[in-house]
């Protein structure tokens, strides 16, 4: 759903915990002003990534892709916030790191397409359909920010 109960899946994969990136980045969410809903730390199955990546499943890249995303643990994220989705698209910066400029987490923190650190839903409907395939609802949490006043009129 749109407005400031839009909700969005980003997942910090397997080169950015490594690389103990995953504070750095919750906190351009957070300094944004998006409310996190849902957090946990995972191995990604490959039943799972199948699903995830389905339409990118014919590439040349995408056995590599499966290796890179089952090399160790990821952390999955749901953010909530008016325009989040698209928004966050923003933040994380093109696919291609070579493509996305300073300020943006992939232009700031990786080089290489095939190790750019982070997932970000790339529509509204896709989040809601990747949202369903990473969490259980009883893992999402409702909650009211105290601070709401200063990003909201
Ligand atoms: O939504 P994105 O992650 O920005 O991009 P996507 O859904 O088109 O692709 C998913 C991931 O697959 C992407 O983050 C990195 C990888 N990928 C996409 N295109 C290429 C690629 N990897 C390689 N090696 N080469 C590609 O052309």
């Amino acid at each position: 759903s749109a407005g400031i109960r839009e909700r969005t899946l980003i997942a910090v994969k397997p080169d950015g915990v490594q690389r103990r990136l995953i504070g750095q980045i919750i906190q351009r969410f957070e300094i944004r002003g998006f409310q996190l809903v849902g957090l946990k730390m995972l191995q990604v199955s490959d039943e799972l990534l199948s699903q995830h990546y389905m339409s990118l499943c014919k590439k040349s890249f995408y056995p590599s892709l499966l290796h890179y995303m089952t090399s160790g643990p990821v952390v999955a994220m749901v953010w909530e916030g008016n325009n989040v989705v698209r928004s966050s698209r923003m933040l994380v910066g093109n696919t291609n790191p070579a493509e996305a400029p300073p300020g943006t987490i992939r232009g700031d923190f990786c080089i290489h397409i095939s190790r750019n650190v982070i997932h970000a839903s790339d529509s509204i409907e896709m989040a809601q359909k990747e949202i369903a395939l990473w969490f259980q609802s009883s893992e999402l949490i409702e909650w009211e920010c105290c601070d709401h006043g200063n990003f909201y009129q």
